[in-house]
């Protein structure tokens, strides 16, 4: 069966009804932008023949997906995530907002609300013994080399298996997870566990649909950062470990030269009596520079639905009930 309906005459009054062309009532931007999208897949569906079968098989891939939170784990995986950074990037530099570490996506697991610790303090709660202890610090800079004190530095990762503190409710409550406010010169410096790659949990409906495309579901292992102060850019964006199988590829598509960083283990006595750890450790350093701003929506995070991050939004709500 090969029919091309899509340019008639019918399809196009049709496809403006859809949209609600005729009604007074709605968004207008969401008529345009629902027109556009259900149009391109109609189009869609004649130029690939589409069977009936493989339209609801379609629907029920998006309804396990939506059960499961999940459409925030395939976005990165498909590529929007990285997507939108490529487009900010391109906006900062068209307005000459140039230098300053870069960006990178923020993911689906950042929970709102972990406890702030002032230059230095510990994220893991101790009972992860198969993570190789961390130390993680570095210092934050404008974009002259001057320490910036008192810049935010939100950090969050996984534990040893890969799991995140609130969505593996095995965890201890903000494990992991710290807000770290930087010292009189601008440092930062936390006591951790080495995180491990993340991975699509097998049997996931996101896992599905990376493997029709042939894909893996696998990330680096990696430390997200929300980083900010006032007066500058508000940073988003993660260090990925060097050495992972992952590192170069990342099935959520984070990974840039600049932000991978080589751990250094530790095993000299002194060093180690010195830090206050009981044996070797490996020290990770990832110093940030923020460029300057006076534009305030630019000195805050974009908002999104995030767990946590307002208890009486049911969209803050639904994304803590990720099952990732
Ligand atoms: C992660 O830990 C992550 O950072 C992203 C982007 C997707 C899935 C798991
Ligand atoms: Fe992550």
């Amino acid at each position: 069966m090969t029919v091309k309906i899509f340019d008639t005459p019918e399809v196009q009054d049709f496809l403006q009804a859809v949209s609600g062309f005729d009604q007074d009532g709605g968004s207008e931007r969401a008529k345009q932008i629902l027109h556009r999208l259900v149009g391109d897949l109609f189009k869609l569906i004649d130029d690939f023949d589409v069977t009936p079968e493989e339209f609801w098989s379609a629907v029920s891939v998006l309804n396990a997906l939506g059960q499961g939170t999940q459409f925030g784990l395939l976005a990165p995986g498909l590529g929007f995530d990285h997507y939108l950074d490529m487009r900010m990037d391109a906006a900062d530099a068209e307005a000459g907002r140039t230098g300053g570490t870069p960006r990178t996506i923020e993911g689906p697991l950042y929970v709102a609300g972990a406890p702030e610790i002032q230059g230095s303090g510990r994220m893991d709660d101790g009972t992860d013994t198969d993570g190789e202890a961390m130390w993680l610090t570095g210092q934050v800079r404008d974009t002259d080399g001057n320490p910036i004190a008192g810049a935010k530095v939100e950090v969050w990762h996984a534990d040893s298996k890969g799991g995140y503190s609130f969505f593996d409710p095995s965890q201890s409550e903000y494990n992991l997870r710290r807000s770290i406010i930087t010292d009189a010169d601008g440092r930062y410096a936390v006591r951790s566990i080495i995180p491990s790659g993340y991975g699509c949990p097998p049997d996931s409906p996101t896992q599905q649909v990376l493997d029709l495309l042939g894909r893996h579901g696998q990330r680096p292992a990696h430390i997200h950062y929300f980083i900010s102060a006032p007066g500058h850019q508000h940073l988003t964006t993660q260090i990925n470990l060097a050495g992972d199988p992952y590192t170069f590829d990342d099935f959520a598509f984070a990974t840039r030269d600049e932000l991978v960083v080589a751990g250094q283990r530790i095993e000299d006595a002194a060093a180690i009596e010195a830090s206050g750890f009981e044996g070797p450790f490996t020290q990770v350093v990832f110093d940030v520079e923020l460029s300057a701003t006076d534009t305030p929506e630019l000195q805050v995070r974009h908002k999104r639905p995030r767990a946590k991050e307002d208890e009486r939004d049911r969209a803050s709500q639904l994304a803590g009930t990720a099952t990732v």
